[in-house]
């Protein structure tokens, strides 16, 4: 895996140094290349009870409680079972209704769009949640780059396919691979990444390596990881959570406390390392960035 070349500080920094200089970023920004972006990731609202500033969850935690059904449905012990994962050489490959379409290799995707550093917030659909430091590039940029044609409406993602590897895919429950997909506006706006890399160092396999996609306001789900395609289409496309289970995972995904899981509330969540649950926030926090995109949306339909 390639070094990051943009932010070499972090790279070399211990955690517990890393943590300090900038836990207290979270809650008002998040940082890219050594700047604040101070409407990138604003303090939650207080309104109807205390809401505690966000801290970032420890590099242990995020690297150690993980979602990857293409290993286990289990959350703890994916970093050993993914530990092998071949993520040299890897491409990504691009296409559909772009008038450009490329492959590239990821490290020359890396060249070509050097990362920044972002501070999101994490909110999985299971009622938890983790606040990461990313490193990545905005989707936008790569998807300028190959030109959609007017007919491309949805971006859709696909992850590796490799049940030799990855031991969760002989489980025939789901419908490998892994696809999510995004409304084009929402692939273009800022918030979206792509990440190669969390805490300053490369990503490791059990957090998507060596490139997955961040929607910080969604669920973790649409968060896709271990790219290997990223297609834009004019319908929209079908996941793998919609296909398993559709009353119950839908498209838009958007982090909602007003619209529960048909198995439990989504109205507050555990954040990993703290002891009182917290209240869920509309968009997970970011309604200032993203809530025009759904203007006169039915957000209980389009779940
Ligand atoms: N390919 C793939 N991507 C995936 C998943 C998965 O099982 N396979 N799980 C998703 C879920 S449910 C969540 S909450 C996040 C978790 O990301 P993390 O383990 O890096 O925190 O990854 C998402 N991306
Ligand atoms: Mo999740």
């Amino acid at each position: 895996m390639k070094k990051i070349k943009a932010i070499k500080a972090s790279e070399i920094t211990p955690e517990h140094l890393y943590l300090s200089r900038r836990k207290f970023i979270a809650g008002i920004g998040a940082l890219a290349a050594g700047s604040l972006f101070l409407n990138a990731c604003p303090a939650p609202e207080t309104s109807g009870g205390e809401q505690p500033a966000d801290t970032l969850t420890s590099f242990d935690a995020v690297t150690g409680y993980n979602n990857f059904y293409e290993f286990t449905t289990s959350k703890n012990g994916i970093g050993f079972l993914a530990r092998d994962l071949k993520i040299s050489p890897w491409t990504v490959e691009v296409g559909g209704l772009v008038n450009k379409p490329q492959t590239f290799a990821i490290e020359d995707l890396l060249k070509k769009f050097p990362p920044e550093e972002r501070i999101y917030r994490m909110r999985c659909v299971e009622a938890w949640s983790m606040v990461i430091p990313w490193l990545g590039f905005p989707l936008s940029k790569l998807l300028q780059e190959v030109e959609p044609t007017a007919a491309a409406k949805f971006v859709r993602f696909t992850a590796l396919y490799d049940p030799e590897q990855m031991p969760g895919q002989e489980d025939r429950t789901y419908d490998w691979p892994y696809i999510e997909g995004l409304r084009l506006d929402e692939a273009m706006h800022d918030l979206t990444l792509l990440s190669n890399g969390l805490y300053g160092k490369a990503l490791l396999p059990q957090n998507g390596a060596p490139l997955r996609l961040v929607a910080p306001w969604k669920y973790g789900f649409k968060s896709i990881k271990s790219i290997v395609r990223i297609d834009l289409v004019e319908e929209m496309p079908v996941s793998l959570w919609m296909a398993a289970s559709p009353h119950e995972y839908g498209f838009y995904a958007n982090v909602n406390p007003g619209v529960d899981h048909p198995r439990w509330s989504q109205s507050s969540e555990r954040r990993i390392g703290e002891e009182k649950r917290r209240r869920t926030l509309l968009f997970n926090g970011y309604a200032e960035e993203v809530a025009h995109l759904y203007a006169g949306m039915d957000l209980k339909k389009n779940f």
